[in-house]
């Protein structure tokens, strides 16, 4: 594969994973310690997103994400301590002063969209923003990121159709984990690949590996600058494996065996990683050490930082979904 990047950014987006990863193991302790009510995992997902972020212009370009994207979100410059705030509905969560489910994301500074529950509708906000862009006559970009499942929604395609008619600077991630909470692709779609969509919109599909986070950067790479240059979009699929459950509040016992789960496991994206740059001599197990012990700082500020901050005060609990001056009759 032909990928130079700089070393520094190499290893940057090592240590985005390895902390996306050590927040979200801390996040499944916090729920099984009563602390937290509700949480919902990038584990397997951490190289898609980091590949993906690293082939935008972050700060500049677009961002509407869905409820996996921690990863993402990270290489944005969401802090762990943002996160905390968040998974514990405390005042100070950017994305709505703790008022929405955990990992609904929105990020002003880094030009994250607010993101709503019923999954593709930021398909839409997506394929809008990009038209924004080119009435504007901007080199910006948008990327959208969706589950496979989520891709059978109405609004998925119509976002999608819009975009592809109107030639927009959209960039359309499905990540295929494989289940939609229980269902398997297989029950949700009839074409192998999910990129394969592309060819009744008009688009070029291209499929990643998204356990490996310097193919899905190459992969994104070439769809971000068709984008900027006017080229119109790009459906990317990255494939992954969703290794924990869907979330703290499913069993996936009941619909996968363990040996599958197992299997996926040995290409863990983060360990992948690891060993390549490893290989490449950029990691030894030295500097490994060092970055976990930094991670593991990293997330007990975090965790001690959001148990100390203060909730939402009552009267504040309709702001700012109703306005204020809105009176019953
Ligand atoms: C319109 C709508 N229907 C159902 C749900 C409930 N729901 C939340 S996540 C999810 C599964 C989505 O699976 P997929 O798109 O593959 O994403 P994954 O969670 O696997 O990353 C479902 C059905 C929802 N949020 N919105
Ligand atoms: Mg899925």
């Amino acid at each position: 594969m032909d990928v130079t990047l700089p070393e520094e950014t190499l290893l940057e987006m090592y240590w985005i994973m390895l902390l996306s990863r050590r927040l979200d193991e801390r996040a499944w302790a916090l729920h099984r310690q009563g602390k937290i009510a509700f949480h919902i995992s990038a584990i397997g997902h951490e190289a898609a997103q980091v590949g993906a972020a690293y082939a935008i212009r972050r700060g500049y370009d677009w961002i509407a994400p869905y409820y996996r994207d921690l990863t993402l979100m990270l290489a944005l410059g969401y802090t762990p301590r943002e996160f905390m705030l968040s998974l514990m509905g405390k005042k100070g969560d950017p994305s709505s002063g703790g008022r929405q489910m955990p990992s609904h994301w929105s990020l002003k500074r880094a030009n994250v969209i607010s993101h709503s529950a019923p999954v593709a509708t930021q398909t839409s906000h997506a394929a809008g923003i990009g038209l924004a862009i080119k009435l504007r006559g901007e080199d910006k970009v948008v990327i959208t990121t969706v589950g496979e499942g989520s891709t059978s929604q109405g609004e998925w395609y119509e976002g999608v159709n819009w975009a592809a008619v109107h030639q927009l600077p959209v960039v359309f991630i499905i990540v295929n984990n494989l289940y939609a909470i229980s269902v398997r692709q297989e029950q949700q779609m009839a074409v192998r690949n999910a990129a394969d969509k592309a060819l009744g919109l008009g688009l070029p599909g291209v499929s990643a590996d998204g356990m490996d986070f310097l193919a899905m950067y190459q992969v994104m790479k070439e769809a971000v600058e068709r984008a900027r240059s006017g080229g119109g979009p790009t459906i990317v699929e990255a494939k992954v494996y969703r290794i924990t459950p869907h979330s703290s509040d499913d069993d996936d016992r009941s619909y996968r065996p363990r040996e599958e789960v197992e299997q996926f496991k040995q290409r863990d994206p983060l360990s992948l990683a690891r060993q390549r740059l490893e290989k490449e001599g950029l990691l030894s197990a030295q500097k490994v050490a060092e970055l976990e012990q930094r991670a593991k700082e990293v997330v007990e500020d975090a965790v001690r930082f959001g148990e100390s901050a203060p909730y939402p005060d009552p009267e504040e609990a309709a702001y700012p979904v109703y306005a204020e001056e809105v009176r019953h009759a």
